[in-house]
């Protein structure tokens, strides 16, 4: 089985996240995970911490000559920020936040770990942690990549823009898509995309929207039909949905599809060569009955706009009871971009799990047999 955690605040001195059960035998390409983790920092609307933060990883162990020797691998990437925040954390001098931002997970958390300060939940709650995140999809994704697997992701909706994606194959898309600075295939969408980011970052607002990642290459079989949580629709959706500030997953076109008669809503099947089928549409988001059926896999995705605005929300001072306005230090004004970079490392990371399960996963070697 594999299996992860992260650790780390935002900024504190450093995220870590160690995988368990990786195969022994997997070449690491370090670059290739620090190319991801460049991919997330990107994107227009992001602030200046992203100036600060130069994200790169250490692998500090499970990894000898560059290979996975399947023992647990400790993935550690710095946060440059602690430089300018470790000695107001040592003194003991940050203001106290008592005013919970409304979106945020700051006033649950506070009441359900009986905290007077916001940013102690705060600090663990910050979309910081998806760095940890994407670098464990990295090592995910030069899993999958032996058996050619494939994932990408672009942007369709950035707050009320809607982009015609053009119909062209996954890696085409995928390509436009990483030209453009809102990861958007559709260009004069893009340029009206960047305009509202603007107009948020003017007004002190921010914009959510849709990103879609797809999967290619992934066999027939992973996941079962037979219990719950061994769905792969489900274990994708969980796995979304814990991307900070999604609200919604959808795998194909669900919602559309709910709206239509069931004899336009399926994939038909139509024999070709070699005892193999093929299909002319992918309604299905490539899962049948929780189960990969061999095409492409497709995840929607819906992203709040950020909860920490410039012009914030009422609120109460949670010491005084008295209404009151949250403070504000500074935010992104759209993340969605990145959004859809941690999806594909959410997804990869699901699809790594599932694929070990049923092709065994001690080595490299046993998995390829
Ligand atoms: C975040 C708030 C911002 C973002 C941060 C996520 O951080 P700060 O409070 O330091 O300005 O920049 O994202 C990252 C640091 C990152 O690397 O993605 C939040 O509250 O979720």
């Amino acid at each position: 089985m594999l299996r992860f955690l992260t650790a780390g605040e935002s900024h504190g001195p450093c995220l870590t996240a160690i995988i368990e059960g990786l195969p022994s035998g997997l070449t690491l390409d370090l670059d290739a995970i620090n190319h991801d983790l460049a991919r997330r920092q990107s994107g227009y609307g992001r602030n200046y911490r992203q100036k600060i933060e130069h994200d790169q990883v250490e692998i500090l162990s499970g990894m000898v000559y560059g290979r996975t020797i399947g023992a647990p691998l400790t993935i550690q990437i710095i946060n440059r920020d602690w430089e300018n925040w470790k000695d107001r954390w040592a003194s003991g001098s940050l203001t106290k936040l008592t005013v919970p931002r409304p979106g945020h997970a700051d006033y649950a958390g506070m009441v359900k770990y009986d905290l007077e300060d916001a940013r102690l939940i705060l600090e663990r709650a910050s979309a910081r942690e998806t760095a940890a995140r994407v670098a464990v999809g990295a090592v995910a994704r030069q899993l999958l990549k032996i058996y050619n697997i494939a994932i990408g992701s672009y942007v369709s909706d950035i707050g009320d823009i809607h982009a015609n994606i053009p119909n062209l194959p996954y890696p085409e898309l995928w390509a436009l898509a990483e030209a453009s600075e809102v990861r958007c295939p559709d260009s004069k969408a893009e340029t009206e995309m960047k305009r509202s980011i603007d107009h948020a970052r003017r007004t002190g607002n921010s914009l959510g929207g849709i990103f879609i990642v797809a999967a290619t290459g992934v066999p027939v079989g992973l996941g079962s039909h037979v219990q719950w949580d061994r769905r792969l629709d489900a274990r994708m959706a969980a796995a979304v949905i814990s991307i900070q500030a999604v609200k919604g997953v959808e795998i194909g076109p669900a919602f559309e599809i709910a709206r239509l008669p069931g004899s336009q809503a399926h994939d038909a099947i139509y024999p070709a060569d070699n005892n193999r089928i093929y299909r002319l549409t992918n309604r299905a988001g490539g899962i049948e009955g929780g189960i990969s059926n061999g095409e492409p896999i497709v995840i929607r995705a819906a992203m709040k706009p950020i909860s920490t605005i410039a012009e914030p929300y009422n609120s109460v001072d949670l010491t005084t009871g008295h209404p009151a306005k949250p403070q504000y230090q500074r935010s992104d004004y759209c993340a969605v971009p990145s959004a859809a970079v941690i999806g594909e490392a959410v997804v990869a990371w699901t699809l790594a799990c599932a694929l070990v399960e049923k092709y065994g996963g001690d080595s490299i070697g046993e998995m390829t047999r």
